[in-house]
């Protein structure tokens, strides 16, 4: 049985602004995940509100959705073996003071907020957030 799985990965404001976005991709694939579907867009605070819902009572949710709306993004529909966990990894830790040698937030990531990459955290989530983004 096949355990390909599709996950929604983003490239966030801080790394778009610094033109990371090509080497970025170029790093996903060469990890063997396939870029299904991409696009490059800027969204309004009230649509990362609605992404970012599950985080509504936390503290830095106002700054967390003011942040990813600030800017262009990169979205795009990873697709690879267990796909989801493969990507969580290749990200790291959410924060870049943490994440491993190797991984994307390691690499780029700037601070716990400006941490350059969001990957969906399990598969149920990356369906809802592929929806969120690619649903037309
Ligand atoms: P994740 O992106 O690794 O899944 P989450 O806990 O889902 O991490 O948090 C979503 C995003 O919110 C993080 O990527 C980070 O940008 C931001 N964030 C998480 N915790 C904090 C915090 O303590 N202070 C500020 N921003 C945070
Ligand atoms: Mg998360």
């Amino acid at each position: 049985m096949s355990n390909i799985e599709q996950t929604l990965s983003i490239i966030k404001p801080d790394a778009v602004e610094r033109n990371l976005d090509n080497e970025i991709k170029e790093i996903f694939r060469n990890k063997g995940f396939k870029i299904i579907k991409e696009k490059k867009i800027q969204i309004e605070k009230s649509e990362a509100e609605k992404f970012y819902k599950v985080h509504e009572t936390k503290p830095f949710y106002s700054d967390l959705c003011s942040y990813l709306s600030s800017g262009p993004i990169v979205v795009m529909i990873l697709e690879k073996e267990k796909g989801v966990l493969a990507n969580r990894e290749l990200m790291g830790a959410t924060n870049p003071k943490d994440a491993e040698e190797g991984t994307l937030r390691k690499k780029y990531g700037i601070s716990i907020d400006k941490n350059s990459v969001h990957g969906s955290d399990s598969l149920e989530n990356a369906k809802i957030e592929i929806d969120f983004f690619f649903k037309d």
